[in-house]
């Protein structure tokens, strides 16, 4: 099972709606409107937590909905607002919509957040519709509905450094020799099937993230083997440790290892393939060892790059390692995201579309537009008492004028989104 990667359903809360309600009192023998308005409804909100590391829960919930508005009541009472919905990810974590595929946040530091679906707006109460000449308004609005979709989550591992390697190189090996963490370890390869997070304590100040990553093997750009689905979980890494079996346990040869997994990373993402690396000469307790570690050390010591002769087993040559791990993280830029204050991200704003009016059939005209399409969705049909303001409203966004511009006959039918109306100019 893999965990870097969710899909959940966000599903705002509803707005409550209006209140129609008339004072009543003691010796008041006609009270005035006082329908107090709808509560908004909550929204779902992503907020990365320092807390968790992966996105299994995930495959425990995948349906978030935060609560709805109340609606109003008498006495100008306005009903309570529905609490948010919190949905905690680990930080590193990258929104993508669902159906468009858009990429919409990347939650990097603790506290960033996402309002994945927006609360709808509660109805106003009566009490909002009294005019001079309208004392007595038998109607009030309708709370929005609030907004829902689906979103894909894709977790990136933020480490400062990422151990590669041809799987049995030894990698999980080494990372729990260094660190608390827990990985699997076995003489066959694909061992390690996610990356797997370890804390290297140098000093009580000092220390610094290790991940450990599936084996790579030639074709890794291309998907093959365990492929480029964790590759995406390096980028943000500041080093990579490149790691080789110089015993050649599996009969490869270390130095073409070297190479073709290095040719895997520019295939797959130049980024990836820019970072610094060092190299560290593993297994060098075995006395097969003793064939390539001379030729190895010569090849990078030729093309100066630091390459360290270690034992994952026996810990031999893990201090120096290490030593040179933390000298070069200290050369390198801090990772610059962690440094900032949270923010809050918005979904895209769905884009305000314009009145339309169509004609589908002799008699049926289909009216659309964001506005048009919200005001119907406001107005409670049921009741009588609302339909003149709702013609009233109709006609102040020119929805009536257009529609007689369309040459609409009294009694045609027409749509206002999905809802039926009949033509009444
Ligand atoms: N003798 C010896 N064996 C080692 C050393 N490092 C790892 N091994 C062995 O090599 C095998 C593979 O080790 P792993 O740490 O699972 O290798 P890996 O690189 O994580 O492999 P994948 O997860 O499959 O990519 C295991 O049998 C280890 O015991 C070492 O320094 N010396
Ligand atoms: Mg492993």
């Amino acid at each position: 099972m893999f965990v870097d990667e969710a899909e959940i359903e966000v599903r705002a809360g509803d707005g409550g709606d209006g209140s129609v309600h008339f004072r009543r009192e003691k010796f008041v023998p006609k009270g005035g409107p006082d329908g107090g308005n709808g509560g908004n409804g909550g929204d779902v909100i992503l907020v990365a937590d320092p807390h968790l590391h992966t996105l299994l829960d995930f495959n425990y919930q995948s349906v978030f909905s935060a609560e709805s508005g109340v609606d109003g009541a008498g006495k100008n009472c306005d009903g309570k607002n529905g609490a948010d919905c919190l949905v905690r990810v680990p930080p590193g974590t990258m929104v993508y919509e669902q159906d468009s595929g858009q990429q919409v946040a990347d939650l990097v530091v603790a506290g960033d957040r996402l309002i994945a679906a927006r609360g709808g707006e509660g109805g106003q109460g009566n009490v909002a519709f009294a005019t001079a000449t309208h004392r007595t308004p038998r109607f009030a609005e309708q709370g929005l509905p609030g907004e829902s979709c689906g979103l894909r989550l894709e977790l990136r591992i933020i480490a400062d450094v990422g151990v590669i390697g041809f799987p049995n190189a030894g990698k999980s090996t080494l990372i729990s020799h260094l660190s608390a963490a827990q990985s699997k370890i076995a003489s066959y390869p694909f061992t390690t099937l996610q990356p797997q997070l370890g804390v290297v304590r140098v000093s009580d100040e000092l220390q610094f993230v290790i991940a450990d990553m599936p084996g790579l093997i030639e074709g890794a750009h291309a998907g093959r083997g365990l492929g480029d689905r964790f590759l995406r979980h390096i980028r943000r890494t500041r080093l990579l440790l490149h790691m080789l079996d110089v015993a050649a346990v599996d009969q490869r040869d270390p130095l073409e290892d070297y190479e073709n997994l290095n040719k895997e990373l520019v295939a797959y993402d130049e980024q990836v393939a820019a970072l610094p690396q060092l190299v560290a000469l593993n297994k060098i307790d075995l006395p097969d060892s003793e064939v390539f570690l001379p030729v190895c050390q010569e090849y990078f010591s030729e093309c100066q790059i630091p390459a360290h002769p270690i034992s994952a087993v026996t810990g031999a040559g893990l201090t120096q390692l290490v030593r040179a791990l933390v000298g070069k993280l200290a050369e390198l830029e801090p990772r610059e995201p962690d440094q900032r204050e949270p923010e809050t991200h918005q979904m895209p704003q769905a884009e305000e579309r314009p009145l339309q009016i169509f004609r589908s059939a002799d008699e049926v005209f289909l009216v659309r537009g964001s506005e048009v399409e919200r005001l119907v969705q406001r107005t409670n049909l049921n009741n009588e008492d609302a339909l003149p303001h709702l013609h009233e409203q109709l006609q102040e966004l020119g929805v009536i004028q257009a529609l007689r511009r369309a040459n609409a006959q009294v009694g045609d039918t027409v749509f206002i989104g999905d809802v039926e109306l009949e033509y009444q100019p």
